[in-house]
């Protein structure tokens, strides 16, 4: 079902994304994934990391709630990232405006969408859940909010950002480079999209979610994909599972992706299974567009076990336990 695509020891210290080249493709793993809890979970490469960081919190036994949002800050935090966080790229404008949301064991949920100045936009949306009776808030008052909540405002445009934007502005062309993510740490590749969408079950088996992204680079000022939208970007049901998507937004959105994929495990699906229909629901709605585009879903189920499925290949995604450290690939794709 999956190729396991490297074991990698959580605690070398060494441990780069670099060592993650395709080329480092070793086996098919067994078909059926283990379900040991607690576990943590997270697409693309770089979930290994921030799954590490989340592990730190799953291993002690607290909450998943906790273990995804300091999970995902690691992504955001890292200035060569940047399709995630402080140094990612920016929208036609030049204005860096990120996207991210948090969902419970409870239901509960919090959102913050183009937000500018921030650094950490899922910690803001936590605190949009816990201390207001709203979910989503979006630009100049979600800034407002964070810097209320003693959130630092600062410039979050990098030069290397601002080099890459400048050289997009000569053609100014808009198109989303496919699984980017996973291209982004090789020379060369200059225009990135990324998400990460993170599910962890803690040792209780409550199940939580989180997601972050700067979205698609050089989108039109004020665009919010799907990554902030609870049931696009990110859906959790503590009874069922949870889901998270990456790739183009619109087409996620348009199909309420995550939410389809937890209600689809609701009925009986396995996480692959349910990923691969709602792929197949993308595909169906515009094939012309989704021949040229990638979507990846990454789900979780009450039990622990997990799967994930997308239109193109080159999607990866990370999974964490006291047994294993994988990063894995959907055996199987539509193109
Ligand atoms: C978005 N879904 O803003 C995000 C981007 C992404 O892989 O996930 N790219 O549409």
């Amino acid at each position: 079902m999956y190729n396991r695509r490297k074991f990698i020891k959580l605690s070398a210290a060494g441990a780069s994304l670099a060592a993650l080249s395709p080329s480092k493709f070793v086996q098919a793993a067994a078909t059926a994934p283990a379900a040991q809890l607690p576990i943590v979970i997270s697409t693309w490469d770089f979930g290994v990391f921030a799954n590490k960081e989340a592990w730190k919190t799953l291993e002690k036994g607290g909450r998943a709630l906790d273990a995804v949002e300091a999970g995902v800050r690691i992504p955001e935090a890292d200035m060569k990232n940047h399709t995630v966080g402080r140094a990612g790229y920016p929208d036609r404008d030049g204005h860096v405006s990120l996207d991210a949301c948090i969902m419970d064991e409870f239901g509960n949920c919090g959102s913050v969408a183009a937000i500018e100045h921030i650094a950490h936009p899922i910690s803001v949306a936590r605190l949009v859940m816990e201390k207001t009776p709203h979910v989503m808030l979006v630009g100049e008052g979600a800034t407002q909010f964070a810097v209320e909540q003693g959130f630092k405002y600062e410039e979050l445009l990098t030069p290397e950002s601002e080099k890459a934007w400048k050289e997009w502005l000569k053609t100014a062309k808009y198109s989303p480079v496919m699984n980017i993510e996973n291209k982004q740490h090789t020379p060369g590749n200059k225009y990135n999209h990324d998400t990460i969408g993170m599910l962890a079950i803690d040792a209780k088996g409550n199940i939580s979610g989180a997601c972050t992204t700067s979205g698609m680079a050089f989108k039109l000022h004020g665009r919010v994909g799907d990554s902030p939208i609870i049931g696009a970007g990110l859906y959790v049901d503590n009874e069922v599972g949870g889901a998270t998507s990456t790739g183009v937004g619109e087409e996620v959105i348009r199909n309420v992706g995550s939410f389809l994929v937890v209600e689809l495990m609701r009925q009986g699906l396995s996480p692959e299974d349910a990923c691969k229909e709602a792929v197949k629901r993308i595909i169906k709605k515009k094939p012309d567009t989704a021949k040229n585009i990638q979507v990846g879903f990454l789900a979780i189920n009450k039990k622990g076990e997990y799967g994930a499925f997308a239109i193109q290949p080159g999607f990866s995604f990370a999974v964490c336990n006291a047994e294993k450290q994988d990063l894995l690939v959907p055996g199987k794709s539509f193109y």
